[in-house]
């Protein structure tokens, strides 16, 4: 893939939005965000036929603006739906069977260590998401910080493969976290809680974008 989708790539599901949710989608869409992920979960989110409209959507908007409409999680909806791509954990589903599912599909996955990067790559994502680089309010279970060593490290072995960093990144340490080699961030709350997200997401952006 290239690896420019990932420069701004923002992750929403409701229980992330201080605004209606498809207002700020719809902002940050006009603002240049370069990749979007519904990630619907959490204490509060959405179920059923409620969860599902939701999605449709998003996705309808992401379609406006011509910006890809990644599903977190959930292969069914993101089979149901024909997004442009899944992104996993590692307890979710195996890349392989997915890929088996969805050729075309854009396949994301997080990893942690050596071990989980070098399976990534071989099972044929597309691109992996590292993280978080900093300490996040947004994901409950998430693992501690990890600093920028982990990013630097893949990024020397892996010269070329799509990366985007995730967790507590911000207007003022986007830049430090490019640097280190990561192609784009991903967040949540600095453009869900931001009063400005065009001004948010112009500071986000990278030099390229
Ligand atoms: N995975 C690792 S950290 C994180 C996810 C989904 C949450 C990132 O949210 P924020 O608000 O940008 O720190
Ligand atoms: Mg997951």
């Amino acid at each position: 893939m290239n690896p420019d989708v990932l420069n701004v790539y923002f992750i929403m599901g409701t229980v992330n939005c201080v605004e209606p949710p498809l207002d700020t989608l719809e902002q940050a869409l006009q603002a240049g965000i370069t990749c979007f992920q519904f990630r619907e979960k959490g204490e509060g989110c959405l179920n059923g036929e409620a969860y599902e409209t939701f999605a449709r959507n998003c996705q309808k908007l992401c379609k406006d603006y011509g910006v890809p409409f990644i599903v977190n999680d959930d292969v069914e909806l993101a089979l149901k739906l024909d997004a442009d791509g899944i992104h996993v954990g590692q307890d979710d589903l195996a890349i392989t069977e997915f890929r088996a599912r969805a050729e075309n599909k854009i396949i994301g996955v997080s990893v942690h260590n050596e071990q989980e990067m070098e399976l990534a790559v071989r099972s044929g994502a597309d691109y992996v998401g590292i993280g978080p680089i900093y300490p996040t309010k947004s994901k409950k279970d998430a693992k501690p910080p990890a600093g920028l060593g982990f990013l630097k490290k893949v990024r020397s072995q892996y010269p070329s493969f799509p990366i985007v960093a995730i967790g507590g990144i911000n207007e003022m340490n986007a830049s430090e976290v490019r640097l280190a080699g990561a192609d784009g961030i991903s967040v949540i709350s600095v453009i869900c809680e931001s009063s400005n997200v065009e001004g948010t997401i112009q500071k986000l952006r990278g030099a390229r974008g």
